[in-house]
């Protein structure tokens, strides 16, 4: 059976990525941080039912003898280095925890590879925020970096050491450049998922308005499940590589807006007020992914479409709103009072 760790498995695709490799066959493993919210921990993981079949390990990505510890224990095949400070916009509030976690991380897990299990197999989360500013209109492996953001700049390093390692210690050490992915289980500060949650709020009464910031932006979306996909199949390859992994086509904020309202009947400039407090110091205008070479190479496509996966998160976001309405939970309050 092969084993594999995944950091960030608490995360959007980390979720995702412990479901196919279970369905694969995998012993999954997953570092995870402390927090003093132990009760809500691996709420994505019991969502695609699959908390109680992967083992969690306490650690953290700044902290190296941790990772250390975990790689000696679970011994995996395959490293998916996926946590990080990956919210863009927080990045300009903690440039140096961003730094520190999303760049500095990567380099610990790939010295605990190194150190520890070179014959692993290691994927890095890389992202297409390094295009940044865009001198090409289609991004593609050769498309130079520009990065952004504190975020964009942390992942670049993170990218390099990937390349790195890969050139000076022969780890076979891949870096998959994923343009934005999202599924009901993308956190809420990102803007698709506000988008949905917004309009199951103003759908079912519990809000008038949706407060966004830049709603010119434009974004090439696929579906997290379909992202996965990719990063395995960059760890089958006889030989590691980088590649983009998008759908090829892009959309504006405000015409996903016009997609996720519409699903539910409503005109959306009736809803969406922009906020100037939302917008970022530095914006990334157009990402618009080629995936010409996951295509060829790993028989990569993307197979959700925009109009499916905005279909799948508002019916999601309702069932949600839905589900709460039903069930009462208690306060400490209430709980006190019924203490005889
Ligand atoms: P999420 O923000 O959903 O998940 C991030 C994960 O990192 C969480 O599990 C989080 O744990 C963990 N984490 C944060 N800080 C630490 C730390 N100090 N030590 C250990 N773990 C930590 O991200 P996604 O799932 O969306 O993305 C996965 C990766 O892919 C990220 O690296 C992201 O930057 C990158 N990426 C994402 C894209 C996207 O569109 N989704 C596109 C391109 C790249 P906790 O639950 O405790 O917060
Ligand atoms: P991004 O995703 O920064 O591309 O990073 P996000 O959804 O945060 O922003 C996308 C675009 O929408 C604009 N926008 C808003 N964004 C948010 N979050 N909230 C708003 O109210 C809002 N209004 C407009 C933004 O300005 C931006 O242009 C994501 C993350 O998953 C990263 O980790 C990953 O690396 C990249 O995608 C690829």
């Amino acid at each position: 059976m092969p084993t594999a760790l995944i950091t960030g498995i608490t995360g959007q695709d980390g979720a995702y990525l412990a479901k196919l490799l279970l369905d694969h066959g995998y012993a999954v493993h997953g570092l995870l941080r402390r927090s003093a919210s132990a009760d809500v921990i691996g709420e994505r993981l019991r969502w695609l039912g699959v908390l109680d079949q992967v083992t969690l390990h306490d650690g953290d990505l700044i902290d190296l003898s941790s990772a250390i510890r975990i790689i000696q224990t679970v011994r995996p095949d395959e490293v998916y280095n996926l946590g990080a400070q990956s919210f863009v916009h927080a990045s300009w509030q903690q440039p140096l925890l961003t730094g520190t976690v999303t760049g500095l991380g990567a380099a610990t897990m790939l010295e605990a590879v190194r150190l520890e299990r070179p014959q692993a197999r290691f994927y890095q989360a890389s992202s297409s925020e390094m295009f940044g500013k865009i001198q090409q209109q289609r991004q593609n492996e050769q498309t130079p970096f520009y990065p952004r953001s504190p975020y964009a700049a942390a992942k670049l390093y993170a990218h390099w050491m990937t390349v790195n390692y890969r050139e000076s210690f022969g780890l076979h050490a891949s870096s998959g450049i994923l343009f934005n992915h999202e599924s009901p289980l993308r956190g809420i500060e990102f803007v698709t998922r506000k988008i949905t949650d917004g309009v199951a709020r103003i759908k079912l009464g519990l809000a008038r308005e949706l407060k966004l910031g830049n709603l010119e932006a434009m974004r090439d979306w696929g579906h997290a499940r379909d992202y996965v996909r990719a990063m395995w199949l960059m760890l089958q390859q006889d030989r590691p590589d980088d590649y983009v992994i998008a759908t090829g086509r892009t959309t504006r904020i405000a015409d996903f807006c016009a997609m996720a309202f519409g699903h539910v009947g409503l005109d959306w400039r009736e809803f969406v007020h922009t906020d100037p407090a939302l917008l970022r110091p530095a914006e990334v205008d157009i990402l618009l992914g080629d995936p010409t070479k996951a295509r060829e190479r790993l028989g990569w496509t993307a197979t959700t479409s925009l109009e499916e996966m905005v279909a799948e998160m508002v019916e999601a976001d309702l069932a949600r709103y839905r589900a709460r309405a039903t069930v009462v939970l208690p306060t400490e309050a209430s709980l006190r009072a019924a203490t005889p």
